[in-house]
């Protein structure tokens, strides 16, 4: 390693570094925790003199960085190149192209997931589309159909709106018992991004809608064409069309150029590279799609048919992927998580240190708005028991998260989807 100063340093520069120098020298024994005394910084000794960290130029302190024409496209530094998506052929048979990559929660802050992190799920693998060939056509029961070039689609005034998207399937290998250690397992069928199209009201204003459509059909131009039916109320609520994600273009995996964007509701619905919409007085109709999304409850029938995600939340620090190792008795801490609602928007959460006997309430922190995630906070002075941490949250639309177990009592444990009970993380 290279400690010596630079020729290419300023002078002021080689002065403030030995001003910092002597400042270090002379309060020896410097303890973070003294200076931090009121805030929730675990206390770490650390004696300046023998930390190089803090005495000795490091390397790339004393030579030239990468130009502006490097990576012109930005990247991650390399050393968060463990934060990604991942996923495992336990949740797709085998084949990746009808699989499901999940977004790592343990590592986002604040409530936007970054565009090469947000989960991905598909059933006929990502298509390249070139946008100058893609259409979307809008028909059925309409006055006035018509094919959009993107160009055509994209003049319409746009709006940005933050919301999630979760695949209703969130959680849902764990309806039995807890099966993985991680929360990027357990929880991350979702992510949350800032959306930038046009209102489908908006374009309908245009097109004339028939007084007896009653649903919406949308297609994907991707090679499973997946279909899904929205009810006109909730087109004419808040679905969109967006291109815009976190202000770039979607990204491939999310749809581009195209999605549609149902907030709230079933992941499934917001449809990926998508072609078309039709106006129709019935729903599309198709047997087997009709009862994989309809889950059972204990006496063997079915459960009606549901779109929106329930109100659910997930506490993502600590999680088995951060977990506090050296916690020491008197220690503060920052408990931290998601809580979300695709009826409206989160009202409060309540958090356990006991596994449910005893609630607190947490603190909502930055942005909290509808149909998206909201971050919630808990500052715990440790006491130096274990602690079995539980996350509740409620909603403006009156509902509370159930437990598990009660969630269990009403539908069994055959589920797969729209899983929003709250546990301990010891799983009960
Ligand atoms: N055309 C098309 N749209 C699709 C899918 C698909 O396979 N094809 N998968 C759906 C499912 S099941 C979910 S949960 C969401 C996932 O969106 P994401 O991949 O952007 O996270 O997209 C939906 N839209
Ligand atoms: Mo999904």
């Amino acid at each position: 390693m290279n400690k010596s100063i630079s020729a290419s340093k300023s002078v002021e520069t080689a002065t403030e570094q030995l001003g910092r120098r002597n400042f270090f020298k002379k309060t020896a024994a410097y303890s973070v925790s003294a200076l931090a005394a009121a805030s929730v910084i675990a206390p770490v000794k650390v004696k300046a003199e023998d930390d190089p960290a803090i005495m000795e130029e490091q390397p790339w302190a004393v030579k030239w960085g990468q130009p502006v024409t490097y990576n012109l496209y930005g990247q991650p530094s390399a050393y968060e190149s463990n934060v990604t998506r991942r996923t495992t052929e336990l949740l797709s048979s085998g084949n990746m192209r009808a699989s499901i990559a999940v977004t790592p929660l343990q590592d986002l802050s604040g409530i936007i997931t970054p565009n090469g992190l947000f989960f991905n799920r598909h059933h006929g693998g990502t298509p390249d589309i070139d946008p100058n060939e893609h259409r979307l056509m809008i028909h059925g029961l309409v006055e006035k159909p018509l094919v959009l070039t993107m160009d055509q689609l994209k003049r319409y005034p746009n709006v940005s709106r933050i919301h999630f998207i979760e695949c209703p399937a969130n959680g849902g290998p764990e309806w039995r018992n807890p099966q993985f250690p991680s929360v990027q397992f357990a929880k991350g069928f979702m992510s949350c991004a800032e959306w930038t199209g046009v209102y489908i009201k908006d374009i309908l204003k245009d097109l004339g809608l028939k007084p007896d459509a009653k649903w919406m059909l949308a297609e994907g131009g991707d090679s499973s064409h997946m279909g899904r039916t929205v009810p006109i109320d909730k087109v004419l609520d808040d679905a969109m069309i967006v291109w815009g994600q976190n202000g770039e273009a979607l990204r491939p995996e999310q749809g581009y150029p195209i999605r549609l964007l149902v907030p709230g509701w079933e992941g499934n619905l917001c449809v990926k590279w998508l072609a078309r919409l039709e106006f129709a007085s019935e729903p599309y109709y198709c047997k087997e799609e009709t009862a994989k999304y309809t889950a059972l409850r204990k006496d063997g029938k079915a459960i009606q048919h549901f779109y929106a995600n329930e109100v659910n939340s997930v506490i993502t620090s600590p999680c088995p992927e951060k977990p506090w190792t050296d916690l020491k008795k008197g220690d503060t801490v920052e408990i931290e998580g998601l809580a979300w609602s695709g009826m409206g928007t989160i009202e409060g959460v309540d958090i356990s240190l006991d596994g449910g006997k005893n609630w607190v309430e947490a603190s909502l922190k930055g942005l909290v708005l509808n149909r998206a995630w909201t971050r919630f906070s808990f500052i715990h002075k440790y006491d130096g028991k274990p602690l079995f941490l539980s996350s509740r949250a409620r909603d403006d639309a009156g509902y509370v998260q159930p437990s598990v177990k009660q969630e269990r009592d009403a539908v069994g444990v055959e589920g797969v989807y729209h899983r929003n009970g709250w546990c301990s993380h010891m799983g009960n």
